[in-house]
């Protein structure tokens, strides 16, 4: 395949997103790692969940699948044991990973398909006009949440070390050559890799002056095997950690499969479609 330039794989679709919006640098990052690491269209697909970052499969030649709200993993996972050589990436944001999603992430990891999950974490739902999302502080004022929010923020790095994700990153979406590197990195990864891109909602919770001031790079002698140590670094409150922060090797889930299918088919088994088709 001849070599696609970044901006080739932004489709002719023109964004929805205000301007300003930290998805737009997401966008970019992705475009720019696809190319580097020379993704064919062909073998690329998007699933995303329900929100304004729901909106990217069709801004990136490739297929897409712009599926149902907080159900964006399980489709994925599909995708990718339909047809293991394709690359998958999963998209969405905090609300549809968190809230409604939150209960397919402990079994991503335990699965590990090989699976790239970006969330554009914005503390908001976007979509829907700014509600307090999973990752909005505490005290967070809103249209539905007047007198400020009574839930403390969940830790999503902390809580992908938790459930042993074998890829954990956050990234910020104003530092796009960061994430292009994050992206490019778990583009390589076998199994699932979650990075979780803090990408500002400049409409209903502009966090662009206050951020930039906290964010610290994960420090370079980490060593990314180091689970405790990837911990101590989520629980910081003084800083947040961008980086690199786990990456474990663990066999995957289409590998799981496939080696399940090879000894039922050697004990004779009939095939599933066999058994259809005595049926037809
Ligand atoms: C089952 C279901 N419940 C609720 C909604 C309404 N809804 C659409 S998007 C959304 C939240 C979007 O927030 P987030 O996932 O953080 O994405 P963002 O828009 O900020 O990118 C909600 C609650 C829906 N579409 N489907
Ligand atoms: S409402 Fe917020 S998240 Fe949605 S497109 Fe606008 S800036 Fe982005």
């Amino acid at each position: 395949m001849p070599k696609i330039a970044p901006a080739q794989y932004k489709t002719k679709v023109e964004p929805v997103w205000c301007p300003g919006c930290g998805d737009f640098g997401v966008l970019n990052a992705l475009c720019n790692a696809l190319s580097a690491k020379e993704v064919d269209p062909k073998n690329l697909v998007f699933a995303s969940g329900i929100g304004c970052s729901g909106r990217l499969p069709p801004y990136v030649k490739s297929y897409g699948f712009h599926t149902v709200h907080g159900r964006v993993l399980p489709i994925a996972t599909g995708v990718k044991v339909a047809n293991p050589d394709l690359t998958v990436v999963a998209v969405g944001g905090d609300g549809d990973a968190f809230a409604i999603g939150g209960g397919h992430i402990p079994h991503m990891s335990r699965r590990n398909p090989t699976v790239l999950y970006i969330v554009m974490d914005n503390g908001t739902y976007g979509l829907t006009k700014g509600q307090a999302s999973p990752t909005g502080p505490l005290g967070m004022k809103t249209g539905a949440s007047p007198y400020g929010t009574i839930e403390p923020p969940l830790n999503p790095i902390a809580m992908a070390l938790g459930y042993d994700i074998s890829f954990v990153a956050r990234a910020y979406s104003g530092k796009n050559k960061e994430l292009e590197a994050l992206i490019l990195r778990a583009l390589s990864h076998r199994g699932f890799s979650f990075i979780d891109v803090i990408s500002p909602c400049i409409t209903y919770y502009n966090t662009y002056k206050d951020l930039p001031p906290q964010l610290a790079s994960v420090p370079a002698d980490h060593d990314v095997k180091d689970r405790v140590k990837a911990f101590e670094l989520a629980l910081k409150t003084d800083k947040i950690y961008l980086g690199l922060f786990y990456e474990v090797e663990r066999p995957t889930f289409e590998e799981r499969i496939r080696a399940n299918v090879d000894q039922a088919e050697a004990s004779g088994i009939p095939r599933l479609d066999e058994i259809f088709l005595e049926f037809a």
